[in-house]
């Protein structure tokens, strides 16, 4: 046994000798000591001895065990700090050089016009309401006074899912629903994507985007609505800016107009930007038909209320100069890096 030990002790030196890289000690420390290790099945073997050589058989293993685990550990401590003295002789840094710059990430273009728009009503008292693009036919159509036969439905202008289930062609629907469950006064925006079968061009996209507006509440007239939208203008294009009314129709509001305001770029005179006209039209927008708000649960006799739609690219291709709609869409970085 004692020989076996002193075998073992000099079989691990020697082998100790060679091993100059980490793998190659641990190797030789399972091949020992490892739970089926040769010093292991010695110390195993123990108990087959008589009671008088134990003792010694058992201090001599033990100090073998230890000095091999003491000399595996020196080293591998030994062999680390090489390791990290070669890596940090190879790997010389010039803290002298020039940093490389990270990319930055930006927010989309439609994205920066949506939350200057948000930020503006936000200011003005208005929370905003979610809901879902796919939508039913009823909160899309039918409660905003667009019936069953309404060429505003046609299939060449809806994306049907179901016989009574759409894409949203307005974010209208979320406004019924906030009506439905709320007692006015009510100020809400609805902003999101909207979809319509257009064919693409560099006007027409089948999916854009809108921030409609509700207010509802007694004697709400067209005069706050005017001076409303108008304060929203002059916000995002700067005080001088004027705005004019021209009438218009639509079947959710009675009566209705569109909003145009004073070139930004020639205040009027006429440009290129405008096209000679001194005027850009921006939103649509009326009072809300009483059957409407009759829909909705909500007495006509008792509240008035005036809403409003917002075409978002249109705005983004004036305030950036965009020449075609579909640029948002590609999603290539040439185009979105530089907003
Ligand atoms: C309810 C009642 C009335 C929302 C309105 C418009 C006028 C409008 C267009 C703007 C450009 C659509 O994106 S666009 O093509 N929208 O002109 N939208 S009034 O009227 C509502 C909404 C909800 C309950």
């Amino acid at each position: 046994m004692k020989e076996k030990l002193e075998q073992i002790r000099a079989a691990v030196e020697s082998a100790l000798k060679n091993a100059d890289a980490m793998e190659a000690l641990e190797d030789i420390r399972i091949k020992y000591m490892g739970k089926k290790g040769e010093l292991t099945a010695v110390l195993k073997g123990m108990g087959k001895l008589s009671p008088d050589e134990r003792p010694k058989i058992g201090a001599l293993a033990n100090e073998i065990r230890q000095k091999l685990e003491r000399e595996i550990d020196e080293r591998k401590t030994a062999i680390a700090a090489a390791i990290e003295a070669k890596k940090l002789e190879d790997e010389v840094i010039d803290v002298t050089m020039p940093g490389r710059k990270n990319d930055e990430g930006k927010l989309h273009p439609l994205t920066q016009v949506m939350n200057e728009l948000k930020e503006i009503f936000m200011g003005m008292g208005f929370s905003v309401a979610d809901g879902p693009e796919v939508e039913y036919d009823y909160y899309n159509f039918e409660a905003l006074n667009i019936p069953k036969n309404h060429p505003a439905r046609d299939t060449q202008d809806t994306f049907y899912i179901a016989d009574n289930i759409v894409l949203r062609t307005q974010t209208s629907g979320m406004q019924v629903r906030v009506m439905e469950k709320t007692k006015p006064p009510i100020r809400i925006i609805a902003p999101g994507k909207v979809y319509r079968s257009d064919t693409q061009d560099a006007t027409h996209s089948p999916v854009f985007h809108q921030i409609e507006g509700l207010v509802v509440d007694k004697n709400i007239t067209m005069a706050d609505l005017k001076g409303m939208l108008e304060m929203f203008v002059k916000k995002l294009y700067g005080e001088e800016t004027r705005v004019r009314f021209r009438p218009h129709h639509f079947p959710f509001t009675e009566p209705s107009a569109e909003m145009d305001y004073s070139c930004f770029n020639c205040g009027g005179k006429g440009c290129g930007v405008c096209k000679g006209e001194g005027w850009i039209e921006i939103l649509g927008c009326g009072m809300v038909h009483p059957k409407v708000l009759a829909n909705c649960g909500i007495d006509p006799e008792e509240y008035t209320g005036f809403a409003f739609g917002i075409g978002l690219e249109r705005i983004a291709m004036g305030k950036y100069s965009i020449n075609d709609l579909r640029l948002f869409f590609e999603n290539d970085l040439r185009f979105l890096e530089q907003f």
